[in-house]
Order: C-alpha cells, then structure tokens, then sequence
C-alpha cells in the first residue's frame, strides 16, 4: 500500500492517554445509576444490567494479574474519524494487560458476528491503521442485532473463536442493541461480556457521562476548513449566497458548531425551527430578510449553514414523514408504480389531507426523495434529501415577488454544497486520536474486570489528556422509552442541541451580527503538529459546556 507523507509521519504518532491508564489501575465504583427516564419500565427489561455503579479508573502502585481474554470488535453504523485508533487503543491495553490476550474483528459491521465473518487483528494489521481515518481495517454496517437467533449465532462463533467479549462500536442505536446483547448473554450465562464505545459525528450520543461521541471534532473542523475557504471565496467575489447543507442525521450539532468556528451570515438549528414551529415558508422569509438587509449595506453575498435534518423538524414535514415512513415500509404496491405522477396520486390517497397537501407543494425533485428507500432503521435517508436545492428554489421565488413589490433591490446568485462525507474518513485530529485511542483503553480494562453492559467513558477532555477521567457507564443509565415502529422500546435517548445549553446561547447572542456584517473566521485545515493551541484545540461547543 503506498502510503502518503502525512500517514507516514502520522503512524508514529503515539496516542497520549488519561494518567490512570499509564500504568496499573484501580477500578472505583460510584453511586448506584438510574435510567435517565422510565425507570421501572427500564428496570425490568434489564434485570441483569440496570442499576450498576458508574466506575472510575485511579492509578495504584499494586500490580493485578489479568486473565486471558479474547475480543471481538465491530464498527457499527457511519464513519467516524479516530475508528481505527479505538481498536489499536483496545489492542494494546489487551497486550499489557495480558500478553496473551487475542483481538479478532468482525468484518461488515454487526452482520460480521451473525454471519461468522472475522480476521484476527495482530500487532502487524493495527500497525498498518494507528491515526488513520476510515472504518477500512474491518469495514462498517448498519445491520441491527435485535433479534435472538442473531444473539445466538454470535454465541456461535465467539465459542468457536474462544471469544469472551464483544467491543461495539457505533451510536446510540447500535450502544442501544449492545446493552440488549449484553443483557441477553448475561441471561443465558453464555459467557460473552460486550461493552460499548460511542461513535458517531453527528454528535447527538452525549450526556452527562459521556462529553462527546467520538469524531465530532475532526467532522467538524473538515467542514469548518471547507467552510471558512468558501467564505474567503465569497468575501473575495462578493457575487454568490452559498447553501451549506450539513451531516448529522437528525440533531444540529455539527451546523452549530461550524457556525460557533466560522461566523457564518445564517446557520439554521433544527431544534429552534421545532420549538419555534416554523415552517418552511417562515424559514424562507428570514432568509429572504437577511439577504435584504445585506443588499442594503451593498453586500450581495453570503453562507448560508443548513442541518441535514432540517426538513424532519419542521412540524408539518415531520407529519409528512412520519406518514410517508409508516406508508412506504414494504410497500410492494408503491414500489410496483413507475410514473412519478402515479406515485403522488397514490400518496395523497393515502396520507392525510394536510400531508397530501405539504406532498403536493414540494418541487417535484424533493417530493421523489421523500419516497426512496428507507434505511434499516425504517428512516427517510435525509442525506439524500436536498433541502439546500429546495431553499435556494424557494428563497429565489420569493425573492424575485419581493423585487416586484420593490422592496428588495440586490441581486441574488446561489451555488449550493453538502458536506458530510468529505469529513467522515478524515485522519483525527491530535484530539480525536487521544480520546479514541483512551476509549478504546478503557473498554479493555473493563473487559478485564469482567464488566458488561458498560459503555467506555472519558471525560474532562478539555483537560490536556493526562487529567482525563476514564471509567465506565452502565448503558441503562443513558435509557428512555420511546415508541418505535409503533412499540415502546428501551433505547438511548438522542441528545438535541439544547436551547437553552451555553453553545446555542453563545450563537444566538452573536447571530444578528453575523447575519449584517461579514464577521468570517477561517479557521484553516487540521493542525497536527505546531503549538498545542493550535493542534489540541477542542471543539468550541466543548469549550462553551464547560469552560
Ligand atoms: P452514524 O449515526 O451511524 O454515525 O451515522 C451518521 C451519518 O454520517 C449521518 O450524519 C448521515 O445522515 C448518515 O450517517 C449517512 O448514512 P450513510 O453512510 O448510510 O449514507
């Protein structure tokens, strides 16, 4: 494999860790937890894994002796940078904990472990991925473990392997359906202790306990560099309104972080449209009153940030959605239409009169997105759906009555953009290398200890990384009910961005500025060497939740 100068350069780079990780450790136990909501449904769901302590790890001068353990990994879900670096971080703290320990990975994602696919991960593979991007060193998936015959087909082949702990890595989905695995094997006394770590850019698998999910900070400065380079663009050329759509499926972290790096003219936040009801000829109109405004100082030009999720939020598209959701799920009569004017006459029969009529006044291009496939989860892909297309249409129609009316006088001239894969893969950040690399740590001492149903915890890492705190937290601590597919079922409860959180008030209290005045910031690409304010900077929503 040829290697770029950068990856050269970079595999050398040893990850830092939390001071307790350094040399021996201590387990201490804190309060008994609770589920976050619902907690006698929870509770009784989870006879086995509910209610045990949150734990932290101290350095101790007394050296244990740790049995051999052999671990099975899975990536699980979307891209997220610093993947590689958990397993290189679980292989080695397997390795010093015990020489003999072994790592195998699941190949595909969770499918890996139902349909018997694996690699044994030596010293000789991690050496090949330390600080690279990607999930490539065993590949992801999105196929759900929920059902017992897949449990049962993982016992399988962890017997056949010798395997006594499964390593899931993914979002809350996924940390969703380890708990159950973990659980369900603890039930049957099969042996197989899992524990989760938490993945995802999007940035919406947080809590008190875990301060971020990893990637987010890489994800996020990737797009900030794009951001901050177009917008230097914008303010050179002074002619185009660039549309920014975002990644993050449903919560705006990623755009509200963006912004809080970059200083857009507009960010939309998801959670506000919802709270505030807007719909989507609302969100037209401030876009409409902020181009007019800047037309008056003579300023033609712009970014626009919008949350990929954006259109889910809006309430009278959500009811859409969630329509066409429940509609469309195996639906062989709609699948077997050809015609896009068939397709829509035979969803407006069906969904209510009000949804039919949203479906009705969508530009036909959106409209069809609407109807593609659902992912697994039974979800519209709202990564294929162009809501930064559909603003510019929108916003050039109204602008264009406006001018009639003669209250707008500029000219207006779109290019539309959608940022989220570009990020996915990127090498970690010096931050994101040190955190997955400690979580990845982390999971294998509680692998050691015997834990189960615990997901890998570091926090304080606005901290340099010697002060981080490791432990572990019991998953069922993160739980709610929430009805899916029509069933209450126990799962993690996503994390919005918060109205009232000091990173969206730090972004409200500077926005009307930014909107009249260019204020860009150009934040430039990933710094992983140079002066640590520059390379170990975290990410300014950390900073404004704690600093
Ligand atoms: P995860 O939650 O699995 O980490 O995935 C996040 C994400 O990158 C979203 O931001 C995006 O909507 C989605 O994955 C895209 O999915 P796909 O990779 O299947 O196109």
């Amino acid at each position: 494999m040829i290697k770029s100068a950068l990856q050269v350069a970079r595999a050398a780079y040893q990850p830092k860790l939390p001071k307790a990780l350094k040399g021996a450790v201590k387990l201490v136990d804190g309060a008994k937890t609770e589920s976050v909501a619902d907690q006698a449904e929870v509770a009784k769901l989870f006879p086995h894994t509910y209610g045990m302590p949150t734990i932290t790890f101290e350095s101790t001068d007394a050296a244990t002796d740790y049995p051999v353990v052999n671990v099975g990994v899975i990536l699980s879900g979307g891209q997220a940078p610093g993947g590689h670096n958990v397993i290189s971080g679980i292989f080695d703290g397997l390795k010093k904990l015990n020489p003999a320990n072994k790592l195998y990975g699941f190949l595909g994602g969770p499918g890996g472990l139902v349909d018997h696919k694996y690699m044994e991960l030596t010293a000789d593979v991690i050496d090949e991925y330390r600080n690279t991007g990607g999930f490539d060193i065993i590949g992801s998936g999105r196929t759900k473990l929920e059902e017992e015959w897949q449990y049962d087909k993982g016992v399988e082949i962890c017997k056949d392997l010798g395997i006594n702990a499964i390593v899931i890595i993914g979002g809350d989905d996924s940390n969703t359906n380890a708990c159950v695995l973990a659980e369900y094997y603890l039930n049957k006394k099969a042996g197989i202790q899992v524990i989760g770590c938490p993945k995802t850019i999007d940035g919406d698998l947080k809590n008190e306990m875990i301060e971020s999910s990893f990637g987010f900070d890489t994800a996020c400065k990737v797009y900030s560099e794009l951001i901050g380079n177009i917008q230097r663009d914008c303010n050179s050329a002074k002619k185009y309104y660039h549309f920014i759509k975002l990644m993050g499926r449903s919560a705006s972290h990623i755009a509200l972080e963006c912004a809080l790096q970059t200083q857009p003219n507009i960010c939309l936040i998801s959670e506000e449209v919802e709270a505030k009801k807007q719909t989507l000829g609302e969100i037209v109109d401030y876009i409409c009153s902020v181009i007019m405004k800047r037309a008056e100082n003579g300023e033609n030009f712009g970014t626009i940030l919008i949350p990929e999720g954006l259109i889910e939020f809006i309430p009278a598209m959500k009811v859409l959605i969630g329509e066409l959701n429940d509609l469309l799920a195996h639906n062989d009569d709609f699948n077997a239409l050809e015609t896009q004017a068939e397709k829509t006459a035979y969803i407006v029969s069906k969904v209510s009169a009000e949804s039919g009529k949203v479906f009705q006044s969508l530009p036909a291009g959106i409209a069809a997105q609407l109807t593609l496939d659902r992912d697994p989860h039974g979800n519209v892909q709202v990564s294929r759906i162009e809501t930064e297309k559909l603003l510019i249409e929108m916003v050039e129609n109204r602008l264009k009555v406006l001018k009639e009316e003669g209250k707008y006088v500029g000219k207006f001239s779109a290019l539309n953009h959608f940022f989220g894969y570009e990020g996915r893969c990127a090498a970690p950040s010096n931050f994101d290398a040190d955190y997955c690399y400690s979580l990845g740590y982390t999971a294998s001492v509680l692998i050691s200890t015997g834990k189960s149903g615990y997901m890998s915890s570091v926090r304080n890492t606005i901290k340099p990384a010697d002060e981080w705190i490791a432990g572990g937290v019991p998953v069922t601590m993160m739980m709610n009910m929430e009805r899916r597919h029509g069933k209450m079922k126990p799962v993690i409860q996503k994390a919005l961005v918060e109205l009232d959180g000091a990173p969206f008030k730090l972004f409200t209290s500077k926005r009307e500025e930014w909107a009249e005045k260019t204020s860009y910031v150009y934040p430039g690409p990933i710094q992983y060497w140079g002066p640590s304010e520059v390379a170990d900077l975290t990410t300014k929503t950390l900073i404004a939740e704690q600093g």
